[in-house]
């Protein structure tokens, strides 16, 4: 049986799926991951891996046989690309089928974080209500929205922006001049004129996009909202906007160091905070697993016809 390494969980009904076509290892579960990789590395033909974990260099210098690194998610920016293709590695994708989930989260992430939704919701089960007098939230409705990345994400999330009767404007390298949307290259001009900000640019980039600047730039009663990757985001610098109230809030769902957040975040009720989720619901993630599974077929299938 090929052997496989798994980073991470998979719906169980992919799991037992894997399981039957595959021999399957965990390295998330391993007790001792070395000692996993010391025993089964050397037949390890394929990795399955999420968006987040990728696949290091270090990981991929330790499997000799590795000819396909399946991502379940879309971003390849924690994948050594460059190793991959050096050595022959196909790096495959699961992109479309998780693009609502991620524009729903980003438009739960802004209607929490405006509204003071789990500020009130602690209140409640605290006991407090009519107790702790709340302030009022930011109304959502007809806000001055910016997106910064109009792909497939971004795009979903202007749709159900438009639903709110938000005004939308973009920063993207591509102006989408059939779309009736606002284009704003200029990141400063963008955070200045929004009310918020949300960050649905594409993973595979090195630049910093959320500088001090921009959360300047965004001011007291602005929003940000990051569905994309912490790494795309000054992260000292939002933390200390957040603590100063030199932005209004922000709605987080990933990290600049994944499972690690800034532990000040932690104390702050102007933040809404989130275990990188956007794709996490059953349907997405099975679609996700079904194209992982096709992938695999099709990367061991081609070999066989080859061979
Ligand atoms: C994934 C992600 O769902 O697609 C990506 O790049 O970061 C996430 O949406 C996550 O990696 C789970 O596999």
């Amino acid at each position: 049986m090929t052997a496989l390494l798994l980073t991470q969980a998979v719906p169980a009904p992919i799991d037992a799926r894997l399981r039957a076509a595959y021999e399957i290892h965990r390295l998330d579960l391993a007790e001792d991951p070395e000692a996993l990789l010391d025993e089964v590395a050397p037949r390890i033909r394929g990795v399955v891996t999420g968006g987040a974990r990728g696949c290091a260099r270090t990981l991929m210098d330790r499997l000799p046989r590795l000819e396909i690194v399946a991502v379940a998610g879309v971003g390849t920016d924690a994948v050594d690309l460059d190793e991959a293709a050096r050595r022959g590695i196909r790096v495959t994708t699961t992109p479309g089928v998780l693009t609502d989930d991620v524009a729903d989260m980003a438009l739960g992430l802004l209607l929490m974080t405006l509204r003071d939704l789990g500020l009130g919701e602690r209140l409640v089960r605290a006991g407090q209500w009519g107790q702790t007098a709340q302030a009022l939230a930011r109304k959502v409705t007809g806000i001055r929205l910016g997106i910064i990345g109009l792909g497939q994400v971004g795009r979903a999330i202007a749709r159900r922006a438009t639903a709110f009767d938000m005004r939308i404007a973009y920063a993207d390298p591509q102006a989408q001049l059939q779309l009736p949307y606002r284009h704003e290259p200029d990141l400063l001009a963008l955070a200045r004129d929004s009310d918020a900000l949300i960050l649905a640019a594409s993973a595979d980039q090195e630049r910093v996009l959320i500088t001090a600047e921009v959360l300047e730039a965004l001011g007291p009663q602005g929003y940000f909202i990051n569905v994309a990757r912490g790494k795309l985001v000054d992260e000292p610098a939002l933390v200390r906007a957040l603590q100063e109230r030199r932005i209004a809030g922000a709605g987080l769902d990933v990290f600049a160091d994944e499972p690690h957040v800034p532990p000040a975040l932690l104390d702050l009720d102007n933040v809404v905070l989130q275990p990188h989720h956007a794709s996490a619901t059953e349907q997405t993630r099975l679609a996700m697993g079904e194209i992982v599974l096709r992938h695999l077929a099709e990367c061991f299938a081609s070999e066989a016809a080859v061979g």
